[in-house]
């Protein structure tokens, strides 16, 4: 088989998710989570995540590398969050590694099932393929870590924009809260 990419590297910086070359951004908003938390934000439309990408070909063959850095906060009591998805292509599985900041991974299946783990400097989360995935920043600074998945396996947001989780993390007084989520369509 002769190859159809060259070999390269990316320098990132462990603590800000940083990379060079910066190849490819996208930037999520407040206002691209409309009907995901619990209240409507209000306020400032900022800038609550950023993902980094090192782009391959989308074939199954490669590795879609990237980091993401989300920021601290909350809307109402519903601490920041990504948009969450499942792999368009179901079995398509991903490993997260933690660089900064601590922060919940919460995963569930299309049955209603749900698992949560912590994200922190040096974990290693395994999401296998037929979990959704969201990652909720329940500190004080950016929430960074580095993502890889399989190359094809696409992102479906529709599915998690109508059914939600089946769990929400919400600051309590005495730290976050996994709590059911009232609007969990199942
Ligand atoms: C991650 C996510 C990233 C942003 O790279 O895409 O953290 O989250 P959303 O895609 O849910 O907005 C990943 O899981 N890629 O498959
Ligand atoms: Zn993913």
């Amino acid at each position: 088989m002769k190859p159809s990419l060259d070999p390269f590297t990316v320098l990132m910086d462990l603590q800000t998710g940083a990379l060079d070359p910066t190849v490819e951004t996208v930037e999520r908003r407040l206002s691209d989570m409309k009907g995901m938390y619990q209240v409507e934000p209000d306020g400032d439309d900022q800038v609550i995540y950023r993902v980094l990408l090192i782009p391959v070909p989308e074939r199954n063959s490669e590795i879609q590398c990237s980091t993401t850095i989300l920021e601290p906060g909350v809307v109402g009591d519903e601490y920041y969050m990504t948009k969450g998805h499942f792999h368009q292509v179901r079995d398509r599985s991903e490993v997260y590694i933690g660089l900064a900041g601590e922060g919940l991974l919460v995963m569930a299946t299309e049955q209603g099932d749900h698992a949560v783990e912590p994200i922190q400097p040096g974990t290693v989360n395994y999401v296998p393929g037929g979990w959704a995935h969201r990652s909720v920043n329940t500190g004080t600074e950016p929430l960074v870590f580095f993502a890889a998945y399989v190359g094809d396996a696409g992102h479906d947001y529709g599915t998690i924009e109508t059914r939600g989780f089946p769990v929400v993390v919400l600051r309590g007084a005495s730290g976050p809260r996994v709590v059911p989520n009232p609007r969990y369509r199942r």
